[in-house]
């Protein structure tokens, strides 16, 4: 199956699906989206104008797919392997969900907020918006920090989609907005998350272009070395 992923390798979003991908060694061709040229912005432009990366494209169907909960999705339907990332019973696929939509949206999209704050015209930053964002990380915070006792993954022992979603998120999130020093439940899924092999090839990946994170200045040495 010819699948394409057009992503960019520093953005969270497109962490979210590598992971899956690897995971299951899908294989795939990756072509890295510059927004700041018009010709390379428009392959996403054209098959999503909303202009979100990562999109798939899959050679066989010639069809394009959005989103990262149905990209991961149909790779799992399409391509399958190994490891189940929507479980195969109904009450946990829907845990893997829940999940996955709170670590969407409630972690990498705060998270965005408080980076894409930084890099706004000067005069056009949004200090009420980002103090909100803190605010939902906060929340957030102390909620992984509850559900993470005694579990190993998002959903339990298994790892998911939800995983693929917490482990850009709560990367870059941590950095832009630590956690507290007693959060340790969370901290240590971090760790697992970061020490996940698929994760670590996609840090591997980034690393080179960690220079453009507009928190660069506050990455933990240790993320900076090979
Ligand atoms: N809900 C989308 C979010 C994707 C997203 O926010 N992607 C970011 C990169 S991490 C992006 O394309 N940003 C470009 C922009 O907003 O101009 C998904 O799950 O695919």
């Amino acid at each position: 199956m010819p699948l394409t992923l057009y992503l960019h390798p520093l953005a969270s979003f497109c962490h979210k699906v590598l992971i899956a991908l690897y995971e299951n060694e899908v294989p795939f061709r990756a072509v890295t989206v510059d927004f700041g040229d018009p010709d390379s912005a428009e392959q996403v432009f054209a098959h999503w104008p909303v202009g979100k990366i990562p999109v798939l494209h899959d050679g066989d169907r010639d069809c394009f797919l959005a989103e990262t909960t149905i990209i991961i999705e149909y790779l799992q339907e399409r391509c399958g392997g190994p490891v189940r990332l929507l479980p195969d019973d109904g009450e946990a696929r829907l845990d893997a969900r829940l999940w996955d939509r709170f670590f969407d949206l409630y972690v990498s999209q705060p998270m965005q907020k408080i980076v894409t704050d930084r890099i706004r015209p000067q005069g056009s930053e949004d200090p009420f918006g980002v103090d909100e964002a803190r605010g939902m990380l906060d929340t957030a915070y102390a909620m992984i920090e509850r559900r993470m006792a005694g579990r190993t993954w998002a959903c339990g022992a298994g790892f998911t989609l939800a995983d693929c979603a917490a482990a850009p998120g709560l990367f870059f999130a941590s950095i832009v907005h630590p956690f507290a020093v007693d959060q340790e439940n969370l901290a240590a899924f971090l760790q697992r998350l970061v020490s996940r092999p698929s994760m670590q090839r996609v840090l591997a990946e980034a690393r080179p272009f960690f220079s453009l994170f507009p928190y660069r200045d506050a990455m933990p040495p240790h993320y900076l070395e090979e």
